[in-house]
């Protein structure tokens, strides 16, 4: 997938479809809120017509690899229990900033479906941790554009739900899950998982690409991942001492929509940093870690010196004594 985005970050945003004398015609994109209810419409009628192999999940017999496999509900299949039975949903409010489109719309419903197959004994990973996963991804058509069969593969899936990156759905599904077992180093230098995690999401092309012209997603594609989360660690990006996750403000598992010193940050003409990304959040000249404090645990206590409600690192006119002496 790597490949993909770099590919998808590359190519031209501009659809041209060439007609019969030859001449380019520009094709505006589609709007967030006309392509995300026809997205769900063909998502929703894929998990009525489709099943996955939950009899195998339910009864492994031996030597069952805990893939999933996924058929229509057919001939002799047309008993099973579609996937429709076994999907949870949520909803992810998705603004036009994330892509490269000619006209704004703010907060448009987005539904994304999930479900485990096999629960992992480990704990579940954040919107903004970085996942050692397998995974496949495909279409609602059954082709895999995508995937990592064998050993495993890092993601950081705050970069992945960056604006222009186009896998923000990729980060949304996987907080559904949970990790393996404590990872065993093998001889030679591999590791090994037990019980990890096993599931699989769709999400619309919002969530997805979108508009984003590439070699193996069309534009406005839904995209199914099936996904073994393996292991998974928590991420500070900034090195602010504040898990990444603790900088989502709003708590929506979105990282791009917190930045505390916008309004700064565009005075002085500055490249836009949210808060996971910014290493003095409220832009006050006192870093951060400094207006800060510890536990004995290493996690972070933030301080209110003046009372008003809003911690030092957040608040422009104030910060503690101690960061003063150390700015
Ligand atoms: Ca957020
Ligand atoms: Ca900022
Ligand atoms: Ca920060
Ligand atoms: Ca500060």
């Amino acid at each position: 997938m790597r490949k993909v985005l770099v590919t998808l970050g590359l190519l031209l945003l501009i659809v041209a479809c060439k007609k019969d004398d030859d001449s380019v015609e520009i094709v505006p994109p589609l709007f967030l809120s006309e392509v995300a209810p026809e997205d769900d419409a063909e998502i929703r009628a894929f998990l009525d017509s489709h099943f996955y192999n939950y009899e195998e999940f339910e009864n492994p017999p031996t030597n069952f690899d805990y893939r999933i496999t996924l058929d229509t509900i057919a001939g002799d299949n047309s008993d099973k229990r579609p996937l429709s039975e076994f999907v949870q949903s949520r909803t992810a409010l998705v603004n036009s900033f994330e892509f490269t489109l000619d006209y704004e719309e703010s907060d448009i419903e987005h539904t994304y479906y999930y479900f485990t197959a096999r629960e992992g004994e480990g704990a579940k990973p954040s919107t903004a941790d970085s996942v050692f996963v397998r995974y496949q991804g495909q279409l609602l058509n059954g082709n895999i554009f995508d995937q990592v069969a064998d050993g495993g593969v890092w993601f950081d899936l705050a970069q992945i739900q960056a604006p222009l990156q186009g896998f923000r759905g990729f980060a949304e599904g996987m907080q559904h899950f949970n990790s393996g077992g404590i990872p065993i180093v093998n001889n030679d230098g591999t590791f090994s998982v037990e019980n990890y995690g096993v599931g699989m999401f769709i999400f619309p092309s919002g969530l997805g690409a979108f508009n984003s012209l590439s070699a193996r997603i069309p534009q406005y594609a839904p995209l199914v991942f099936q996904v073994d989360l393996l292991t998974y660690n928590p991420t500070d990006h900034d090195g602010d001492g504040i898990p990444s996750i603790q900088e989502d403000l709003n708590s929506n598992g979105y990282l791009y929509d917190d930045n505390t010193d916008a309004d700064y940050e565009n005075e002085i003409n500055s490249n836009l940093f949210a808060d996971f990304l910014d290493t003095d959040d409220d832009g006050d000249g006192y870093r951060t870690r400094l207006e800060i404090t510890f536990d004995q645990e290493g996690n972070p206590v933030f301080i209110d010196t003046d009372n008003d409600g809003i911690f030092d690192h957040l608040d422009a006119d104030s910060w503690p004594p101690s960061a003063e002496e150390d700015n």
